[in-house]
């Protein structure tokens, strides 16, 4: 209930407050090197909630020497596959008996809304945490049928090893799922990781690896190193880390691909988006505008797969458009704490600064706002943005080709089938894209002409453990979830026997 919440919430920051939160190293909660903390905040009041310790290079290098010797430990090592297994579960029940303290913790630090972020982001971990536990007992190598030219007689085989120590830097738009969506696949392969959280929500991670120890997973198995940017360099450039996981900017996602090739490490990558939406003529309107609002407004728009760019056959694009800004005026804005809310503020100010220079800047270019533009009414602390509409937006402007990363929605007419999928792939990325149709053929035909990592017919936004996840493009490198979320995490041996 609210008062639960807020109530919670009152409890974590009272603790919080007074003793700052050090980086999590080799199972001991310690202060940087330097002693330098930073400030994280809370969004929907702008005030610090508490100080955190800020990771440096030499931080960074005592984690990835504790994940080193927690690679080599017997204890991890040779841990049987049941027992790997068992612990992911185990660290699923401590996720699931403190689900609605974590939700409270994001709500709080990010500003996502909390008894949402319960609902969807802290089941989905506990989901997350549960698949990959089957795999360890699952996952391994093949029999393969080679030909030898001497006729001799040879056995050949595959088996799946660790990749090693794992740099996992994580965004601030879903701190939960994404540290997830990247420590059980590492540690259901046998990993070691080193996490690096957002600067802007770095309590949830520190929780999690808090409960992996609690459920007896070595120590030095999953650090964690808060700091800012420095310190996620400092992993892509450290010799010992065998393999960095990242999601976040195009930008850094660039930079981290440089900034790995010291020692080749493996790199997976998960950047950022531009979704189409596209909508023909003979849809569920009622459907579409539902999903098309929650695809661009969940999050506070805040979200990688964003439907940010819709396509709308210009028969139904008027009446469209009225009902998915309809929806965007029914959103309760607010503090997340407030049961009632499902919208809440953005991440930071740097956030709400960015995301209201691009509507000026769609606005300047010739799209017209339909709705929303600003700061709600009455809310005048926290960083609060309004629910956005920009239509008659054109395909060259800022605000149809750059990600947002916001609550805009940038909303175009078509009418000419063949121009309608030069549009839709005319981005850099190729996250995922949305279709809206009864027509069967249409559908398959538009989703096999896509370009992206996920392609949702009459739905948006559906994710799972089972499926691959990712970018074409500038979208990404690799697939998190399932098998290729596992194939990440693992090299593969390929061992001849000479049975002659
Ligand atoms: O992301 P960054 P920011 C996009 C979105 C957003 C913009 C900026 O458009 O508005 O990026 O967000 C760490 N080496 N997305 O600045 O910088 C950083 O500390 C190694 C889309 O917050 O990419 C944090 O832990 N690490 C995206 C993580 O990288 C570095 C989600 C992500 O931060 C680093 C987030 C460096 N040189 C932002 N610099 C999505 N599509 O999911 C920073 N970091």
């Amino acid at each position: 209930s609210a008062s639960d919440a807020f109530s919670i919430a009152a409890r974590l920051e009272a603790d919080l407050k007074n003793s700052p939160r050090g980086l999590i190293i080799d199972g001991k909660s310690v202060p940087a090197r330097s002693g330098k903390t930073f400030a994280t905040l809370n969004p929907a009041t702008c005030r610090e909630i508490c100080q955190v310790a800020e990771g440096g290079v030499e931080d960074v290098d005592l984690a990835v020497q504790a994940a080193r010797r927690a690679l080599n430990n017997p204890a991890w090592r040779d841990m049987s596959a049941v027992d790997r297994s068992l612990l992911l579960n185990r660290l699923a029940d401590l996720i699931e008996r403190d689900a609605q303290e974590l939700a409270v913790l994001e709500c709080i630090d990010n500003g996502k809304p909390a008894a949402l972020t319960q609902a969807v982001e802290i089941e989905g971990s506990i989901k997350t945490f549960r698949y990959f536990a089957g795999w360890p007992t699952k996952f391994g190598g093949e029999t393969l049928p080679v030909s030898p030219r001497s006729g001799a007689k040879i056995l050949n085989y595959t088996v799946r090893e660790p990749v090693g120590v794992c740099g996992l830097i994580v965004p601030w738009n879903y701190p939960m799922s994404m540290a997830a969506w990247k420590v059980a696949p590492a540690l259901a392969a046998g990993c070691t990781v080193v996490l690096k959280p957002a600067e802007q929500t770095p309590l949830t991670a520190l929780r999690l690896a808090e409960l992996a120890l609690e459920a007896g997973i070595p120590a030095g198995v999953f650090n964690v190193i808060t700091g800012f940017g420095e310190a996620g360099a400092a992993l892509v450039d450290h010799p010992g880390v065998d393999k960095v996981a990242f999601t976040g900017s195009t930008e850094v996602g660039k930079a981290i691909v440089r900034g790995s090739t010291g020692n080749l490490k493996k790199v997976s990558l998960e950047l950022g988006g531009k979704s189409p939406q596209i909508v023909l003529p003979d849809a569920d309107l009622d459907a579409a505008a539902a999903s098309i609002a929650a695809g661009i407004f969940f999050n506070q728009g805040q979200t990688c797969t964003a439907g940010s760019r819709l396509y709308a056959h210009e028969s139904i694009h008027d009446d469209l458009l009225a009902r998915v800004a309809d929806h965007a005026a029914k959103l309760t804005i607010g503090n997340g704490l407030d049961a009632g809310v499902n919208f809440g503020p953005l991440v930071s100010e740097e956030q709400w600064d960015r995301v209201s220079s691009y509507v000026d800047i769609g606005v300047r270019e010739g799209a017209e706002l339909v709705c929303g533009g600003g700061r709600p009414e009455g809310l005048n602390d926290g960083f609060f943005f309004q629910p956005t509409i920009l239509a008659n937006a054109g395909r060259d402007m800022r605000v149809v080709r750059e990600e947002i990363f916001g609550p805009v929605l940038s909303a175009l007419s078509w009418s000419d089938p063949e121009d309608l999928v030069a549009q839709a792939n005319d981005s850099d990325f190729g996250l995922s894209a949305g279709i809206w149709t009864n027509n069967l053929k249409q559908a398959h035909r538009l989703a096999g002409a896509v370009k992206a990592g996920t392609v949702w017919i009459n739905c948006f936004n559906l994710v799972d453990n089972a499926t691959p996840f990712g970018g074409f493009k500038q979208s990404g490198w690799g697939r998190e979830h399932g098998r290729q979320a596992m194939e990440l995490y693992s090299e593969v041996k390929s061992i001849w026997v000479n049975l002659s």
